[in-house]
């Protein structure tokens, strides 16, 4: 298998800190230079129809884009330790968190410094307004988040999962836009962050 990867973007970032959790180091990483446009090359359209990364090309030469996707074909082939629920009950509560840390943590972030940040007109059409609209949107979550996080360790609940990735990933871009959670506005999150810090996923 081969792993298409971009070093701090935050969908690749979920992907590799997936397979640190996981232990997995036998897969080919491929790694692609987003802001060189790398990606827009010919070549990787063929893999990726919307010039996206991660993609995993798979050994009969499939292609899987979607980073859940992605972790959730790697969770098949790597059950332990489990990521994504066990039970029926208890999927369908991780998938709950880990969309919300996707839709409404890591999106805003992203418009907000994909439309606002000066070096993203290489790989954005900045549309100005939507810049303050994702930082206003990102800034209510996470302290929503941090809320959450008062009385539990992780952000599904009592263990690891695929949600704490997907927020881990959203913070780690955060830094683009110069924002990493407050000791004192932010207590919770604060403290799960150097938690994942300490973590397979918060290794390089
Ligand atoms: N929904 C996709 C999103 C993938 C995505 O947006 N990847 C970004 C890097 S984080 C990318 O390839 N951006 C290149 C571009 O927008 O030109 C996933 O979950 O993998």
């Amino acid at each position: 298998m081969k792993l298409y990867t971009a070093a701090f973007a935050p969908n690749p970032e979920r992907v590799r800190m997936f397979l640190n959790e996981k232990g997995i180091s036998d897969i080919e990483m491929v790694e692609m230079n987003i802001m060189e446009r790398e990606h827009k090359a010919k070549d990787y359209r063929a893999v990726s129809p919307f010039a996206q990364i991660p993609a995993l090309e798979l050994g009969d030469g499939r292609v899987l884009t979607e980073s859940r996707a992605i972790c959730r074909y790697l969770e098949g082939l790597y059950p332990e330790p489990n990521l994504f629920g066990k039970t029926g009950e208890e999927t369908a509560f991780i998938e709950m968190w880990d969309r919300r840390m996707e839709f409404m943590f890591l999106l805003p972030l992203a418009w907000w410094i994909r439309h606002g940040h000066p070096a993203f007109t290489v790989i954005e059409q900045q549309i100005a307004e939507l810049a303050p609209r994702g930082e206003k949107t990102f800034r209510y979550f996470a302290k929503w988040l941090d809320g959450e996080l008062a009385d539990r360790d992780f952000v599904a609940g009592d263990r690891f999962t695929i949600a704490d990735i997907t927020a881990f990933a959203s913070v780690g871009f955060a830094r683009v836009a110069k924002w990493k959670p407050d000791a004192d506005a932010l207590p919770h999150l604060t403290a799960w962050r150097a938690r994942m810090l300490e973590r397979p996923c918060g290794q390089k």
